[in-house]
């Protein structure tokens, strides 16, 4: 059986079990040292085509479009809602929302979807030399862009983020570096985690030349610190199809991707419902609707109750629901092939109670 330290760095730990996507040491490994790197928990099918459609969507490598593109983020290009029911079935998919639900020792209804987006990290032979390029990344945790507020204290989590790795690791490099967690008194992780650009006072910037001179420069006193973190880092190995969970208060970064090549991810984070501060990072799923297709509306009307949960549609148990509600909800998905029947028994239910 590996230990944690094995589990948690360079190779994925494949997900066996159908019913039970996480085993407990890899629960343990993401609550403990704030990453574990998994395979095998999405269908082939799904995410070979989605490989294809991202190679499709966006620019090839070596041409200006992508020389151009050197940030995170699709702008819109492939996010959720997608048209593409194989991104929206990677997205909800059940055992994805059962292994975060895990994770955060909630059920997966009390989750909430907060991002998911596709976007490609082009690797060059030279860096652009701008402050705000992603190749080679300053160490960082993602909650100041998520989140309103402050990360809670490590042994109680809001939110598990991801990156499904859609491309191949040895062909394209790039695997994402961490520092595992080692313990409450754990100097990388010293309390409040601010000492990083772009939170507070402290201008943002990305690359990680320009963002450790100009820490240097405005506030030496962390540089010892921030030392030991990129001595602590680990790079993983990832293959095609990996997924590496990760927190919003983990230490970690983009490495280059390796020149003429280009690695697509799928970046997704889940939130617990509780947590309103953590924002959805695109644009909401509702805006999707009156298309053509209505993509959105016959996904929302054939999605399974937890499904609609982690989307924020009311649950049998809500107080939305009411005669007036359910005639409404039925008369605008009904057609679209919604079963109205556990929201109408929930709410009977409710009605009979004294
Ligand atoms: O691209 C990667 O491997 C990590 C990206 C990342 O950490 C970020 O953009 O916040
Ligand atoms: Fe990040």
């Amino acid at each position: 059986m590996a230990n944690n330290e094995t589990l948690s760095r360079l190779k994925a730990t494949p997900v066996t079990d159908l019913a039970q996507p996480l085993t407990a040491a890899q629960i343990g490994c993401w609550q403990k040292e704030g990453a574990v790197l998994v395979s095998n928990l999405f269908p082939d099918n799904d995410v070979n085509f989605l490989h294809q459609a991202a190679s499709d969507r966006f620019p090839q490598p070596g041409t200006l479009n992508a020389d151009e593109t050197q940030d995170f983020g699709s702008a819109g290009a492939m996010n959720f809602p997608s048209e593409l029911a194989e991104f929206n079935n990677i997205v909800l998919n059940p055992r994805l929302l059962q292994a975060v639900a895990a994770l955060l020792e909630v059920k997966v209804s009390e989750l909430r979807l907060s991002q998911a987006d596709l976007w490609p990290k082009y690797g060059r032979a030279q860096k652009p030399g701008t402050s705000l390029d992603n190749s080679d990344q300053r160490i960082h945790v993602d909650y100041p862009n998520h989140s309103l507020a402050h990360p809670t204290p490590w042994s109680r989590p809001e939110a598990v983020e991801m990156m499904l790795y859609l491309s191949d690791g040895k062909t394209c490099g790039g695997g994402t570096a961490y520092v595992a967690r080692r313990g409450d008194s754990d100097p990388a992780y010293r309390w409040p985690i601010v000492d990083s650009p772009g939170i507070g006072t402290l201008d943002y910037v990305n690359d990680r030349t320009k963002a450790e001179e100009y820490l240097a420069r405005v506030k030496p006193q962390i540089s010892t610190f921030r030392s030991l973190l990129y001595e602590r880092e680990t790079q993983i190995d990832y293959d095609f199809g990996d997924l590496l969970l990760y927190r919003h208060d983990t230490w970690h970064r983009g490495n280059p991707v390796n020149p003429g090549t280009c690695r697509f991810a799928l970046n997704v984070t889940y939130r617990k419902a509780s947590a309103e501060w953590i924002s959805t990072l695109h644009i909401g799923w509702a805006w999707s609707a009156y298309h053509k297709s209505k993509f959105l509306e016959r996904l929302i009307a054939t999605c399974t109750l937890d499904q609609r949960a982690v989307l924020g549609f009311p649950q049998p148990q809500s107080d939305y629901w009411c005669d007036e509600t359910l005639a409404g909800v039925a008369a605008r998905y009904g057609a679209l092939g919604m079963d109205m029947r556990p929201y109408t028994q929930a709410h009977k239910m409710r009605n009979r109670q004294p």
